[in-house]
Formats: C-alpha cells, sequence, structure tokens
C-alpha cells in the first residue's frame, strides 16, 4: 500500500546479537564473557537457559544468510563478539575468531546483503570484567585498540560500523539493578559504566576512521516517556526519568553536554572526555520498542511496564502500568504512535546536530507459533508510524527489524520469541513465519 513506499534507497534490514544467537561459546579459542558467567550463576536467567548453544548460528550462519536474501533485505546488522576476537580482552587477535567474521562477511557480500556490525552488545570478556568492567576508564583504551582490530581486518568490506548497543540497558540493567550481566547492584554508583561507555563509543569513532573505515554510529535504545498524570509530581518526575533513560545517554553524544546534574557524578573531570564522545557521527541508531508511563514515587511501581527495567527503591520517580493497549506476550505495550512521536522528538531536540537515523532494532515478542498475525499488527502499525515520522521530515535513512530469528533473550532466556523465523531448539529447525512472509512482500513493495 501506499503507505508503506519508502522509496528506493531506503535500507531495510534484520538485527541480531553475537551472544544471543551464535552459541560455540568455547570453540576455537573464544574466551568466556560476561554472559556466560552470569548465566551460570544460580537463577539468573529464567528456567536456567545459556547462550552455549543459542540458534547454533557459529555453524549454521550460511542457511541464516540465505533466509535474510530470500527475505530480501540488504543490510544484516549483527555483532562482533569481543571474547572470540580478544579472548582476554586485550592484545594480539585470536584468528580463528577473525576467520568467523570473515567466513559470514564474505557470505553476506556474496548474497547481495551489507555488514552492519556492532563492535560491542554486552559481551565483555570476563578478563576485562575481572579488572573492573565498564567502571574503569581503562576500559576505554581496550576497546579502541578492539575497534582498530576489527577497522583493518574488515573495513574494505564493511560500509557501516554501530560502536556500541544500548549503553543505557548495561548501565541500568548490568551494573545499577543487576537483572544482566554482570550482575551488579550498585544503584547510582553504576554511573561511571554510561561515562565510560560512552566515551569507549567516541575512541572507537576516531580508531575505525583512523584505520580507513567510514560510516559510523551507535545505536542508543530511546522511547517517549508519559507523564502518568498531569500532575506538576508526575510531570517532573518524568522529566527526570527521561533524563536518566534517554538524554544522560544521547545529549553526550549529540551536544557534547551531559543532562544538568550528571557531569558531577561522573569520573571527572569530563570535559575533554566530551569532546571525544561528540566526535561528530555519519549516523544515529535508535532502538525503539515501547513508551514508558512514569509518576511520582508512590510505591505502586510496575515494572512490566518499563521493558522489564526496575528501580531502585528511595529514587523519585517509577514506571506505571500503560493501560488502555494491547500488550506483546513479554508484556510489553504495542503503541505504534510512540514511535513516530520519539523520532520527532529527536528532531525538536538536536535539530541540525541530528545526522540521519537509522532504525538499528524495532520488534515485538510473541508465542511459540508460526502463525503470528499479531507480530504482522505490531509491524504494520509501527512502520505506518516511521512512514508518518519521516512525512514530518525526519531524516530515517532504513529500519532493521529486531529479529531474524528466536534467540537467547537475555535474562527472559528462550521463553521470549522476536523472530521472524521460528527457531526449534530442540533440532535448530527455521521456519519461517507468517510476518516473514508479510515483511517480504513490504520490502518488495515498498520502492513505489
Ligand atoms: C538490545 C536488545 C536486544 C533484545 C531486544 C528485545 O538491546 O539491543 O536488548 O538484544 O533482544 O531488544 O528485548
Amino acid at each position: 500500500t501506499a503507505d508503506l513506499t519508502f522509496g528506493p534507497d531506503f535500507r531495510w534490514g534484520v538485527s541480531t546479537s553475537a551472544y544471543q544467537i551464535e552459541g560455540a561459546v568455547a570453540e576455537d579459542g573464544r574466551g568466556p564473557s560476561t554472559w556466560d558467567t552470569f548465566c551460570a550463576g544460580p537463577g539468573r536467567i529464567l528456567g536456567g537457559d545459556t547462550g552455549e548453544v543459542a540458534c547454533d548460528h557459529y555453524h549454521r550462519y550460511a542457511e541464516d544468510v540465505a533466509l535474510m536474501r530470500d527475505l530480501g533485505v540488504g543490510t544484516y546488522r549483527f555483532s562482533f563478539s569481543w571474547p572470540r576476537i580478544q579472548p582476554s580482552g586485550g592484545g594480539p587477535a585470536n584468528a580463528a575468531g577473525l576467520d568467523f567474521y570473515d567466513r559470514l562477511i564474505d557470505t553476506l557480500l556474496g548474497a547481495g546483503i551489507q555488514p552492519a556490525p556492532t563492535l560491542y552488545h554486552w559481551d565483555t570478556p570476563q578478563p576485562l570484567e575481572d579488572a573492573g568492567g565498564w567502571l574503569e576508564r581503562s576500559i576505554t583504551d581496550r576497546f579502541a585498540d578492539y575497534a582498530e582490530i576489527l577497522a583493518a581486518r574488515f573495513g574494505d568490506r564493511v560500509p557501516m560500523w554501530i560502536t556500541v548497543n544500548e549503553p543505557m540497558v548495561l548501565t541500568l540493567m548490568g551494573y545499577s539493578l543487576g537483572a544482566h550481566a554482570p550482575g551488579r547492584e550498585l544503584m547510582f554508583d553504576a554511573l561511571p559504566v554510561a561515562h565510560h561507555q560512552l566515551l569507549a563509543h567516541g575512541r572507537a569513532v576516531q580508531a575505525l576512521r583512523a584505520a580507513g573505515a567510514t560510516n559510523v554510529g551507535i545505536a542508543g535504545n530511546h522511547a517517549p516517556t508519559w507523564p502518568a498524570s498531569d500532575s506538576e509530581e508526575d510531570k517532573e518526575a518524568a522529566a527526570l526519568y527521561d533524563n536518566l533513560i534517554n538524554w544522560l545517554f544521547a545529549d553526550p553524544v549529540l551536544l557534547g553536554a551531559y543532562p544538568p546534574g550528571y557531569e558531577a557524578a561522573m569520573p571527572g573531570p569530563v570535559s575533554d572526555d566530551l569532546k571525544v564522545i561528540s566526535e561528530p557521527l555519519d549516523f544515529f541508531g535508535i532502538n525503539h520498542y515501547a513508551p514508558v508511563s512514569v509518576g511520582a514515587a508512590t510505591g505502586r511501581a510496575d515494572t512490566a511496564a518499563t521493558d522489564g527495567i526496575l528501580l531502585p527503591p528511595g529514587v523519585p520517580f517509577e514506571p506505571r502500568s500503560l493501560e488502555g493497549y494491547p500488550r506483546t506476550d513479554f508484556g510489553w505495550p504495542v503503541v505504534p504512535s510512540a514511535f513516530g512521536e520519539i523520532l520527532r522528538i529527536f528532531k525538536d531536540r538536536y535539530g541540525d546536530r541530528l545526522p540521519p537515523v537509522y532504525i538499528t532494532e524495532n520488534g515485538c515478542a510473541y508465542g511459540d507459533t508460526v502463525d503470528d498475525q499479531r507480530r504482522i499488527d505490531y509491524l504494520d502499525g509501527y512502520l505506518r508510524s516511521l512512514r508518518q515520522a519521516m512525512d514530518d521530515g525526519v531524516d530515517v535513512r532504513g529500519y532493521f527489524q529486531w529479529s531474524l530469528l528466536d534467540n537467547f533473550e537475555w535474562a527472559a532466556g528462550y521463553s521470549q520469541r522476536f523472530g521472524l523465523v521460528h527457531v526449534d531448539f530442540a533440532t535448530q529447525v527455521r521456519t519461517p513465519k507468517a510476518s516473514y512472509h508479510w515483511f517480504r512482500d513490504v520490502i518488495a513493495q515498498s520502492r513505489g
């Protein structure tokens, strides 16, 4: 239909990440990551699941690339596994690790699909974590070295680079609240993790470009924060929460400044760091799922309403359940209009300082079925909202759906299925869902 026409230059893609699909955690010299360690801890992951095998993509990548080719996508966003490239978190690269990504990249290019790798999607080499992980400034030096290795090896064939994925989620879920690896519960003492990831991003941008890579950006998780009511208290609480989950991570990159109150909490002085962090980007990646409703603290927080993010007691705001919308099987509200809204918010907030945008993730979890009409309805609504935002002047150049395959959904294990393609985890049989066929038609017809 006309509404879903995005023109010949728009880039359609699918997204995945290494720990969520690869498996083969102890093969070809890969070292342990924080996620291996975290999954081994009792009661950390629903059902005791781990990423040990996941989708076995490490061995089945050719089949997966064929699925992408038949889908008609022009871009594949995946992530490099840092512990495959540098098992001890530093020093010379593991040749077998680089070789795997060589095979993957060459297979993609052979299928006419552009690789768009993310350097870091949360799987920190365990030795780096043992040395303090993202709480330590020295990890930014290690990350710059790692970026240089990747650009030197793949810069000739990779046309799009993403530095870090969702620094907000690692900070909050990983170090503040402990629901993700490495499972620290530092509350607000986790703030240096935000700064060091942002600095690592900036250092990686410089290292990638110095090694000849072009077209470099970041992928952040962003959503509108809606005040739970019109009361001044709720509006103030929502604004504070908005700073914490959105602008603490995007303002330093796009404006070279932290929102009010945060700079003093960072391992300073940070003014020189902010120059590195705000190195101009070729694009800005936005991952979007659902809006959040936030009110003043009352003790009635509803964690199901917040992308699973729980907040510590004692903070002045709390998430509230967003009523009146359908929910995915993960419990996230389905609100297509919020997608266009967050894009317009970015355009208004950053103006000329916002580079072209790519949607680096968007998708939904529904049950164990290939008959996923609800995913089709979700994607149809969200794509129309995206189209509207573009008509309103937001410069969006591509949309990468999360995800190609059902995969390891972090603390939820294999219980949440985000794939266009069903995976039977007992047999590794892949079966395209109804949404896969629908998305293929959307892509084919979208040229207009
Ligand atoms: C990411 C995401 C993915 C998730 C997806 C669904 O943050 O980039 O966490 O890894 O699987 O967002 O929750």
